[in-house]
């Protein structure tokens, strides 16, 4: 940030927090004290990041009073043309930045535009030809015994996602979850030597279980993926190929993941969260065909609540930072330095699912120090690096206690950390790790939760981990007054 914006930020920030404390003072002090611990901790978190400033700031405006279901010029409420230009605005600028013929950016989460994309699918795919099939134009002309056919037919499609211990995410179909409910579902894994994508195994499971619609994409898989080869086995199989980008949409937009690798030309609908790698608000977005563009319009109300176009308008200043050069700097350092942190983690005998990385991420399995993903995630919270437990393929130790940890660097490579911190971050890690001891249930017996991190190790940590962090500040020039 400029001086003059860092001014601007400042006060802008100081006053704002003076309005709020008027009214609920310890809302205010939380805020303040968000922004302290943020910047005293090592964010390790892959699926977070700090948006700038300016997409802040958009959030906080009344276009959060507005209602506005429907889209744009076609809504349900009166007085909605400020938003209509917010809406086109961030849709134009998602569809120029990822190459896609349709953009919707009213999903509120990654799993709404999951949902709307879901929906979406089975729209176009299963409604179209039934209303064509009893000779009706629309939905409003359907009888209650076309709905009763059309639900059972929606009830029984089929999807093929990855599997969550593989890396794939709760709504690629897992039990559990509604899109494992919606859909009869399957999952495929990967390959159990090297942890990779084996292409042949998922083009034999589409090809025995026939899927309504192949989802590829992931949460948690170091690696990247060759959409054109998902492509082609769901084009074989007469699925629809949906992509679920939410973790490398920054790779995409930053045209680090480019040809094969780039999901929009390859697949039919793609979703994506705009706050993880991408950098914006908290929030979801759908691309799509023109083909699949009708019902993906849909979404709102048929999936989804108003949208929130104080969120929509923020999406739309991420998007437009996102097409700028310096965004693309920005993503190759992040796969840079996701290099840096695997080689510091295998350079002192680290274990990493796959053996490493090659997109934003790193999944270090801890059972080699002796601890579940819990403790691991516990001992170095304690030491103030923020990281999530995450399952590894099998794992033996379930999805809540886990024998991964999570490591992703968009949001430290906002703040400037470039391969010797990520190195020296890899080193201090393993530290935490190798000095911390499963402890004991009350009753004496094994713990997968408890642990005993030694005498200093927490103090030593933070206070490398400080010179690194005051090197490189967050929001730099940003004070409160
Ligand atoms: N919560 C996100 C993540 O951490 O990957 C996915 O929903």
């Amino acid at each position: 940030m400029s001086d003059d914006l860092s001014r601007l930020t400042s006060s802008a920030y100081s006053q704002a927090l003076e309005v709020i404390a008027a009214v609920e003072p310890r809302i205010a002090e939380a805020t303040r004290q968000e922004l302290a611990d943020q910047r005293a901790s090592l964010k390790l978190i892959a699926s977070e990041n700090y948006a700038s400033p300016a997409v802040l700031m958009t959030m906080g405006t009344w276009f959060s009073d507005k209602y506005a279901e429907g889209t744009v010029g076609h809504r349900f409420y009166a007085g909605c043309q400020n938003v209509d230009t917010v809406e086109s605005l961030a849709a134009e600028h998602a569809r120029e930045l990822f190459g896609a013929e349709y953009a919707y950016v009213q999903p509120h989460s990654g799993i709404d535009a999951n949902l709307v994309a879901f929906w979406s699918i089975l729209a176009h795919r299963v409604e179209s030809p039934a209303l064509e099939r009893i000779g009706a134009k629309n939905v409003n002309e359907l009888t209650e015994a076309d709905w009763e056919s059309l639900r059972k037919e929606l009830g029984n499609q089929r999807l093929l996602g990855m599997s969550l211990d593989a890396g794939g995410h709760l709504t690629h179909g897992f039990r559990p979850n509604i899109s494992g409910k919606m859909f009869h579902q399957q999952q495929y894994g990967t390959d159990p030597v090297t942890g990779l994508l084996d292409y042949d195994a998922v083009a034999a499971k589409a090809r025995e279980f026939k899927p309504l619609v192949l989802v590829a994409g992931y949460s948690a898989y170091p690696r990247r993926v060759d959409f054109a080869k998902m492509r082609e086995i769901a084009d074989e199989v007469g699925a629809t190929l949906m992509v679920d980008m939410a973790h490398f949409a920054g790779l995409v937009a930053g045209k680090v993941f480019t040809g094969d690798e780039d999901p929009v030309p390859h697949a039919h609908v793609v979703t994506t969260t705009t706050h993880k790698s991408l950098r914006g608000p908290r929030g979801g977005m759908v691309l799509a065909t023109e083909e699949y563009a009708p019902s993906v319009d849909r979404g709102c109300p048929m999936v989804l609540g108003g949208p929130l176009s104080h969120v929509m308008a923020a999406k739309a200043v991420a998007l437009a930072e996102a097409r700028q050069d310096s965004f693309r700097t920005y993503a190759q350092k992040v796969a840079d330095n996701a290099q840096s942190l695997a080689q510091g983690f295998l350079s002192r005998g680290a274990n990493l699912v796959t053996g490493g990385t090659d997109n934003h991420l790193v999944l270090l399995d801890v059972s080699s120090f002796g601890l579940t993903g819990r403790q691991a995630e516990s001992a170095l919270l304690d030491a103030g690096v923020v990281t999530n437990r995450n399952s590894v393929p099998n794992d033996p130790n379930g999805a809540w206690y886990t024998s991964g940890v999570r490591l992703g660097t968009p949001a430290l490579t906002t703040r400037g950390f470039g391969h010797d911190e990520f190195d020296r971050v890899a080193e201090l890690i393993v530290d935490v790790l190798a000095n911390t001891q499963p402890g004991t249930t009350k009753a004496g017996g094994p713990s997968k939760a408890s642990y005993v991190l030694g005498d200093g190790v927490a103090d030593k940590v933070k206070s490398a981990s400080a010179e690194m962090l005051d090197k490189h500040p967050l929001y730099p020039g940003l004070e409160l007054s």
